[in-house]
């Protein structure tokens, strides 16, 4: 998926989910934030039930933090008594009965999470008020809250859409909270815990870096899979389904961002989501789609013919465009940032002439959300980006785009969505193969 800024940074635990091993990465997390706001205390609020009927997906923070996913939760990390308290809803049958179980405060909620102590979400205020006497500060994360595939531009500009409405204009979800802490904190200001966070969300632990090679390992398969069963006369959503059948068989929750399936003229639309044209013979299709897996993403896209052959204008550009994404892909490593990727990828289309043909960024970092957090550079070991190229063409109903996710490693870096083909050769090799799709309508 695309950014739309040039550059962003020129500058279950449902009772079963995560096991010991995963507290062990949330406890470590709690531990180095706590020491990040040393004397004070920090309050973050779950996401709450879903006003749909989809599945509950917890907030990027509150998990990144706890493992937790019931909905409701309060946790407070105290950094002055170095311990943390989860507030839970309390048991309800009714819910149950509908739901199945959840974790409920007390002893058997704290085994499970690791956390200090769980109490129920009616002594959050009593805690609250405790400590409020001689705090120096409280943190609460103002950014906007990121569930099922959310990123923060998105849902800022929703935000910013939503408080400018004459008709609903209210004001966000993280300034509301701020107000009601405000209104029983008295004189104790609040400060901003999203860019202590984010910071920290940046760079991946070794938890993070096995989910997001997960995530990468099934957005390759489905796309795969998709320019397997790619033909002419079938619809752009029926790639869409393939890839995302995929996601979902090989165990991911759903999908990162919404399916971006362009073909003909659609693939000079970056974010094209109606997916609704049927493709014929000479078409170039647009792929970038990507699972949520156990809360990490992966942002893949791939462009290819949808007979299986490229034609000799669009194997040109698209090779311009492979050129440009392995120059680039060169110059990950610790100590580079946004702005190197774009001077390689500029300089190596310019050569071709393609160059103004480009319009968004080259790059941006990925892990809990697909644009996700930290506006921090050079890169180090641990951050992952994607490096996604593009040249548009809408005279010619030509746009090509290639995108990987990459893992900055200590001494260059590992492209973690190596498994689908990008040379054409073997784009060509791979479409000659008989896909599911060949099966479903027979
Ligand atoms: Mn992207």
């Amino acid at each position: 998926m695309v950014l739309r800024a040039f550059l962003i940074g020129c500058v279950a635990l449902q009772m079963t989910a995560a096991g010991a091993d995963d507290n062990s990465f949330f406890a470590a997390r709690r531990k180095a934030l706590m020491e990040k706001i040393e004397g004070s205390i920090a309050v973050l609020k779950g996401a709450t039930e879903t006003s749909s009927y989809t599945a509950f997906r917890q907030d990027n923070n509150f998990y990144y933090l706890t493992g937790v996913e019931t909905p409701g939760a309060i946790l407070l990390l105290d950094g002055i008594r170095k311990r943390s308290i989860l507030f839970l809803p309390p048991r309800s049958e009714e819910i149950e009965n509908w739901e199945g179980p959840r974790l409920y405060p007390g002893r058997e909620a704290r085994n499970a999470t690791g956390i200090d102590q769980v109490l129920e979400i009616s002594e959050f205020e009593r805690e609250l008020e405790k400590r409020k006497e001689n705090l120096d500060r409280l943190y609460l994360p103002l950014s906007p809250i990121e569930t099922a595939a959310v990123s923060r531009d998105r849902a800022l500009k929703h935000e910013e859409l939503t408080s400018r409405d004459v008709w609903e204009g209210r004001i966000s979800r993280e300034a509301a909270l701020g107000q009601s802490l405000r209104a029983r904190l008295g004189s104790v200001p609040i400060v901003d815990l999203s860019p202590v966070l984010d910071e920290m969300r940046r760079v991946k632990d070794a938890q993070e870096i096995a989910r997001l090679r997960e995530a990468a390992r099934i957005g390759a398969l489905g796309i795969k899979e998709a320019m397997r069963s790619a033909a002419p006369g079938m619809y752009e959503y029926q790639l869409a389904a393939l890839a995302h059948f995929v996601f979902l068989w090989e165990g991911a929750s759903g999908f990162a961002f919404h399916p971006i399936v362009g073909s003909g003229p659609n693939s000079c639309i970056l974010h094209y989501s109606a997916n609704g044209r049927r493709m014929s013979e000479g078409d170039l299709v647009v792929m970038d789609f990507g699972p949520d897996y156990r809360y990490y993403v992966s942002d893949i896209t791939r462009t290819f013919p949808i007979s299986g052959k490229f034609r000799r204008e669009q194997a040109e550009v698209y090779q311009a465009v492979l050129d440009a994404q392995k120059a680039a892909i060169a110059k990950i490593r610790p100590g580079a940032t946004f702005a190197d990727l774009a001077d390689a990828v500029d300089k190596a289309l310019d050569r071709h002439g393609y160059a103004r043909f480009l319009n968004h960024g080259v790059s941006h970092y990925l892990g809990m959300s697909t644009h996700d957090v930290g506006s921090v550079e050079p890169f180090v070991p641990g951050v992952v980006i994607t490096i996604e190229p593009g040249v548009y063409m809408p005279d010619r109903n030509l746009g090509v785009r290639i995108e990987d996710t990459v893992l900055v490693t200590t001494d260059g870096c590992e492209i973690l969505s190596k498994d689908v083909p990008k040379d054409i050769a073997e784009i060509e090799a791979l479409m000659a193969q008989k896909g599911i799709a060949a099966t479903i309508m027979n």
